[in-house]
């Protein structure tokens, strides 16, 4: 499992945080990078590159048709959930050709975040699925941008086919506060997941 303290060696059980890896996927335009600055307290590293004009076949800006750049590699960031647990956070680039790019950053992720927006949900199965394979403990966060439809979580939960453990929250991407309850509501799933790996009888 994902975590590391800075200093492995220290006995005493002084105030060094615990360091967890969440990854942020979901689909092109979905709000990744958005919700990874909204929440960052360190400036987000972006690699955002001028979408071009060989891109613009394949990367579907219909809806967020004010988008302009797109992450060619990932966003990074950091959030101190509580004192004694930090958060790194690593948004995964939304795009089919980057794929390569996620079994390295999967690498030690305690959990992850899937994205969605209901007016394009299928752009998350590709997450969905991911996670699922790998077993690596995932929450699904409706971002909910003006005028979409809302949906309830419920059917989301269907459409997407998520087993009912699976956590389905409503989100603002731009909002840190929502942003943030997204992280603690995997962050927790993730925990619970673990405890019951550990004791499986107990479930
Ligand atoms: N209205 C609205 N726009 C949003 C929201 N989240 C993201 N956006 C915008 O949608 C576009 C795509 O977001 P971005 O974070 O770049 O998507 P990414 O490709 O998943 O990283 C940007 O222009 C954002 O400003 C939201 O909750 N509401
Ligand atoms: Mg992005």
């Amino acid at each position: 499992m994902a975590f590391a303290r800075s200093d492995s060696r220290r006995t005493t059980p002084t105030a060094e945080p615990v360091a967890l890896k969440l990854l942020v996927a979901g689909g092109f335009g979905v709000g990744k990078t958005t919700l990874v600055g909204a929440v960052s307290e360190i400036r987000p590293l972006r690699t955002e590159e001028a979408l071009s004009e060989v891109g613009r076949p394949v990367d579907d800006t219909e809806g967020v048709e004010s988008k302009t750049t797109t992450t060619v590699a990932m966003d990074f960031g950091r959030i101190t959930l509580k004192d004694d647990l930090v958060l790194y956070l690593f948004g995964t680039p939304g795009q089919d050709r980057f794929w390569f790019l996620w079994d390295e950053l999967a690498q030690g992720a305690l959990c992850a975040v899937v994205l969605a927006d209901t007016r394009r949900l299928e752009d998350c199965f590709a997450a969905v699925d991911y996670f699922e394979r790998r077993g690596i403990p995932f929450a699904v966060a409706v971002n909910c941008f003006d005028g979409a439809r809302l949906h309830d979580p419920e059917s989301v939960r269907e459409a997407l086919d998520l087993d009912s453990g699976v956590p389905v929250v409503l989100c603002d991407a731009r909002e840190r506060e929502s942003a943030k309850n997204v992280l603690i509501t995997v962050v927790e799933h993730a925990a619970k997941v673990a405890e019951s790996r550990r004791h499986p009888a107990a479930t």
